[in-house]
């Protein structure tokens, strides 16, 4: 470490802020520990690290990406107990993380960061914490998750409703479901999960759909114990049951990225499995979808369908109408009194920016910048706002595979920009403006003639009818995109405070 940035240090200043204690936010903590920069800090509004994993308690909160892929490919883990994992199992492995590589010291938890400022003067960050502390630090990293804030839907009547309204992301434990007569809003990948995990229990269930999603079996099953003994004694086996799994996911890409034979096939196969399952030729008219398959997240599950067909559950496929105190309606008119909703509507994605004011050089705000959708470049970098990365960012959504394998891909990433702007003391880095406009007009015209923008509303779109989550093509082309880092792409800034010092000291020389 050079003296510049010891002073620095002294002054209590980061060289890097992370934002979340998630997978992104452990995962590059562990990084940074390996590559010799330890003075940072992530900031973790919660008690505990986990992110998603921490906070998604729903029934039946699980990964649709197999376990062994759906794990850091630096800390296999040979005791994972199924073949997707459930919720309570990728929460334990990241507290394991977290303790075996001594994170916790440098994780401030109950820490929200409420404001992020990037200061001119000093080419620092200025970060706001509840409470009014202002942690200054020389690089920023939002780890904070593309699926952070739930979205609530509006529906009418629902503020009058008197009795349970939960989000699936904001479950309440507490809460007991067993014999009450239960709503569910939304047919995504978290209403796929806990429609069956509480359908044995609840008196009467009724799924309120909107669009039916396309659902392929997940074969999922616990993982034996011998299986276990062998990826202990033999690390390398999980090593290639990783690689074939990821082989595996990539090789559906072309079903569901472009509209091809590929699609067509895989449509067949869903409403296969949906024809094996659903008996009732009224109830499979109803989940079949009407739209090209990848359009919207297909949906693995073994036991969403076998749930719809028992008798305590009606579907409704046209969405919900309105609420009262103690009902809700179909907008067919007709009324159902339940005791609890459930609403598994998703999150707000596209346009979310950061749930804090995030303001650049100028004061400019990322909000703003990203009102319409966001961008970045490469995912990471955002042009007007020096040293600040993200991790998950837009376009790095994965359709097909594992957010991990991106995860460590914008790793890699910003180790390299870290270790450049370590280089420079007193400098910042800024992608510039027409590297920035040129990728995101280039990942733009990926979209064009995909799947994911042949019709349907999802998600993944901002209103404008841009993909600003999705990462448009193979991962490994990603992972091939942002291995090496280039300098070219960025203007360096120094801080105002060294440009003065700078012309200071020549003024001195030459006198
Ligand atoms: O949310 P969603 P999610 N009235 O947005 C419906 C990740 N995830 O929480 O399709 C009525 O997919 C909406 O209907 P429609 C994964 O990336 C991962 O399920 O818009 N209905 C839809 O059916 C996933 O993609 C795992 O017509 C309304 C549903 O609510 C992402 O999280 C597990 C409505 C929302 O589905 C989000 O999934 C779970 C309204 N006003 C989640 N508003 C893994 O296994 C919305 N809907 C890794």
């Amino acid at each position: 470490m050079n003296t510049d940035n010891n002073s620095r240090q002294q002054a209590g200043v980061l060289d890097v802020a992370i934002v979340g204690a998630g997978f992104g936010g452990i995962g590059l903590a562990i990084q940074l520990q390996k590559s010799g920069i330890d003075n940072y800090r992530i900031f973790e509004q919660a008690e505990d690290v986990g992110g998603v994993w921490r906070d998604n308690l729903y029934p039946g909160a699980a990964c649709d990406v197999p376990s062994h892929l759906y794990s850091f490919s630096f800390e296999p883990n040979p005791n994972w107990g199924r073949l997707f994992s459930p919720q309570q199992e990728i929460h334990r492995y990241l507290r394991h993380c977290a303790d075996k590589y001594l994170l916790r010291r440098k994780i401030r938890f109950s820490s929200q960061v409420t404001a992020a400022n990037y200061c001119e003067r000093s080419g620092e960050w200025h970060i706001e914490l509840a409470g009014g502390e202002v942690q200054r630090a020389r690089a920023l990293v939002m780890a904070i998750g593309a699926l952070n804030v739930p979205q609530y839907p509006n529906i009418d009547g629902m503020d009058r409703f008197k009795g349970k309204v939960m989000h699936t992301a904001e479950w309440q434990t507490d809460y007991e479901l067993r014999g009450k007569r239960v709503a569910v809003v939304g047919t995504g990948a978290s209403a796929i999960q806990v429609i069956p995990s509480i359908q044995p229990k609840v008196a009467e269930l009724t799924v309120f759909q909107r669009t039916p999603p396309w659902v392929l079996p997940k074969h999922d099953r616990e993982l034996r114990a011998t299986e276990q003994l062998r990826f202990k004694r033999w690390p390398i086996l999980q090593k290639l049951i990783r690689r074939l799994q990821y082989i595996k996911m990539e090789s559906v890409l072309p079903a569901f990225i472009w509209d091809s034979v590929f699609t067509r096939i895989g449509e067949w196969a869903g409403r296969s499995y949906l024809r094996s399952v659903v008996k009732d030729p009224a109830l499979r008219s109803k989940l079949t979808p009407n739209y090209s398959m990848g359009c919207k997240r297909v949906l693995l599950s073994d036991d969403y369908y076998p749930a719809l067909c028992k008798s305590n559950v009606e579907v409704i496929a046209d969405g919900v109408a309105r609420m009262d105190e103690t009902a809700i309606y179909s907008r067919d008119g007709e009324r159902r009194e339940v005791d609890a909703v459930v609403l598994a509507t998703g999150f707000k994605v596209p346009v979310a920016g950061a749930p804090m004011p995030i303001r650049g050089i100028n004061g400019r705000l990322l909000a703003d910048d990203w009102s319409v959708a966001a961008e970045a470049y490469k995912g990471i970098t955002v042009s007007g706002y020096p040293n600040m990365l993200y991790l998950m960012g837009p376009n790095t959504g994965p359709g097909n595979t594992s957010v991990i394998f991106y995860i460590e891909s914008q790793i890699r990433y910003v180790l390299q920009y870290l270790q450049q702007l370590r280089k420079r003391p007193g400098s910042s880095l800024d992608v510039s403006p027409e590297v920035h406009r040129a990728f995101n007009e280039r990942i733009q015209k990926m979209f064009q003639g995909t799947t994911w923008t042949s019709g349907c509303n999802s998600w993944y779109l901002t209103e404008d009818g841009r993909n600003s989550t999705l990462w448009p093509g193979f991962s490994w082309r990603y992972r091939l995109m942002t291995r090496h880092f280039s300098l070219g792409d960025y203007r360096l800034i120094q801080a105002e405070e060294e440009q003065a010092v700078a012309e200071l000291n020549e003024s001195v020389s030459v006198g």
